[in-house]
């Protein structure tokens, strides 16, 4: 019987989970994040689901594995496990990976810390390179702060007829995934009206129908394609945020942080439509009420599409180290869902 062994640094980035793999991920080939996320999904996935799926996970559950980048501006490469698959970035995910991989010592970014604490670092995702910069006081990270890829405005009012609710009319954004958001509308008054189980019941209906209806595909990596994500857009609960959001993901879950390519797919919708300036701070707020800063920091362009680049800052904290075991003669050595 062969007992494969996983250390792992469990966190919780305002609210939504993080598991770091710090030992135990696979050898993958490839030159660059992409190609490796290609590999493991082919070759390794049952370490994914092993450690995403219960009974070690659950639905939300979320991770990273650290690889060395070839990229000659990274200091770490970063791939992404999650119960939905190996997302191409994940945003909580990034701030919950740094925290735990700086306080604990497995990411050693090349530049020191600033006289002020801020430390700065670049990380190679599969959906490109995101820089970061994080406040650090004595061992702990206090915040961090990642400068996303380039983030645009897709497609516009796409309108699907979904049971019992109508018609619903959403924007599809990109923010290192596909969302389809979903304001205010005649069948959709807000994801408090709306309450959490409908959320869960109609979002695999609503994804489905809108990846019928529409192909969206990233002009820059075709490996980038399809809506994964539903944005169910409320009102806010504290007067100095700009927008509130739940994002479903996966087949059951729905983020508790604000989403960090959520949010930054949302300020790129906000962007497009002349909502949100260049510069101007936009704070997203959680179902939970947490909240991330994203800010619109520069344009960009992707393809043909008029694009931004948006920050997200956030915080994490560790709730512990786990060393998980996925033993071959465990029949739920791969994990299991519930349908
Ligand atoms: O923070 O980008 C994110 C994310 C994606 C799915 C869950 N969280």
């Amino acid at each position: 019987m062969t007992r494969h062994i996983f250390h792992c640094i469990d966190a919780h980035t305002c609210g939504n989970p993080v598991r770091l793999v710090t030992h135990g991920g696979p050898d993958l080939h490839g030159d660059t994040m992409a190609e490796k996320r290609q590999d493991f999904l082919k070759n390794h996935d049952w370490i994914r689901t092993g450690l995403m799926f219960e009974p070690r996970g659950h639905d939300m559950m979320s991770g990273s594995i650290l690889y060395p980048s070839n990229h000659p501006d990274a200091d770490i490469g970063v791939l992404y496990i999650e119960t939905s698959g190996c997302l191409p970035m994940c945003g909580h995910g990034t701030i919950g990976t740094i925290t735990a991989g700086i306080e604990y010592n497995f990411i050693s970014p090349k530049k020191r810390i600033d006289k002020n604490g801020i430390g700065t670092l670049t990380i190679e995702t599969p959906a490109g390179l995101v820089k970061i910069t994080y406040q650090q006081t004595n061992d702990k990270v206090e915040w961090v702060r990642l400068y996303n890829v380039a983030s645009y405005l897709a497609h516009q009012n796409i309108s699907i007829d979904c049971p019992e609710l109508g018609t619903l009319t959403f924007d599809i954004s990109y923010g290192g995934n596909f969302y389809a958001i979903l304001d205010k509308q005649k069948n959709y008054q807000g994801l408090d009206d709306l309450g959490t189980s409908k959320i869960l019941h109609f979002s695999p209906i609503i994804r489905n129908l809108l990846n019928q209806k529409l192909k969206v595909t990233h002009p820059e990596d075709s490996n980038i394609n399809g809506i994964s994500h539903i944005l169910w857009t409320g009102d806010v609960l504290n007067k100095n945020s700009a927008a509130r959001n739940a994002v479903f993901y996966g087949d059951h879950a729905i983020d508790r942080s604000p989403c960090g390519t959520g949010t930054s797919a949302r300020m790129a919708q906000w962007a497009a439509t002349g909502k949100l300036k260049l510069g101007q701070k936009f704070i997203h707020e959680s179902i939970i009420g947490s909240e991330f800063i994203g800010c619109y920091e520069a344009d960009a362009k992707v393809g043909k599409h008029q694009a931004i680049i948006p920050s997200v800052q956030g915080w994490a904290k560790i709730t512990g180290k786990n060393e998980i075991y996925i033993d071959d003669d465990d029949p739920y050595r791969h994990g299991f869902q519930l349908a």
